[in-house]
């Protein structure tokens, strides 16, 4: 039947998006905080780029709606084995702001800080190259305080706990240095699709 095979041939084409010991959440977006959510209104918060750049730099949440804008269309996948396919997330492209910054040489890390004081560390080419965003809309809609509002990382390729909520800072370093769930033993990187959930996986 013809509907029958539609509904599968679907649901085969979104199974091949789901890394290995992932499930498919559907409609649902679930919300993992670690901390109590912090009260950041956009008029009191800021983006600073920092540690090994050129020109340290903040931007207001004006001066940061002025820079070139940008989407993400796709799926984020959390170490709980949750994965949400087909979302979308509005910002700015990490590239944007690191580039007004200018990295310097010998940068290898970044460190971002959340406004709560939760850290998380990526190698500097997993946010280079188009592949991460500071959003501050999903599907069109502002960013909920719980999801993160008034602003996040978004760095879909890679486990959703590099996303930090109510990112405030990137900085610049020459050397790798652990965030609060990778001190706690999740894995340095997080690569989805090599299941790279805790330290030594
Ligand atoms: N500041 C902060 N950012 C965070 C977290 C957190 O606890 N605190 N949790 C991470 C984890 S484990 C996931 S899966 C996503 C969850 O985002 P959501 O709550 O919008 O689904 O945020 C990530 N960013
Ligand atoms: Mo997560």
């Amino acid at each position: 039947m013809a509907v029958t095979r539609g509904f599968t041939g679907r649901r085969r084409e979104r199974d091949a998006r789901l890394p290995p010991g992932q499930y498919d959440v559907g409609d649902d977006w679930p919300v993992l905080t670690a901390e109590v959510t912090p009260n950041v209104e956009p008029e009191t918060w800021s983006l600073t780029v920092d540690g090994l750049v050129e020109r340290e730099t903040t931007w207001t949440w004006d001066e940061a709606h002025a820079l070139p804008q940008s989407t993400y269309e796709g799926d984020i996948h959390c170490v709980t084995t949750w994965s949400k396919l087909g979302t979308s997330f509005e910002g700015v492209d990490v590239d944007v702001v690191l580039g007004a910054a200018g990295v310097r040489p010998g940068a290898t890390t970044v460190l971002v800080t959340s406004a709560s004081g939760y850290t998380t560390n990526l190698p500097l080419a997993d946010v280079t190259g188009g592949r991460a965003w500071v959003a501050w809309s999903s599907q069109g809609r502002p960013l909920s305080a719980d999801h993160g509002g008034p602003a996040r990382l978004v760095v879909p390729h890679l486990y959703f706990w590099k996303s930090a909520k109510w990112v405030t800072r990137l900085t610049l370093l020459d050397h790798d240095q652990r965030g609060f769930w990778e001190r706690n033993g999740y894995h340095d990187r997080g690569d989805p699709w090599a299941e790279q959930r805790y330290a030594g996986d």
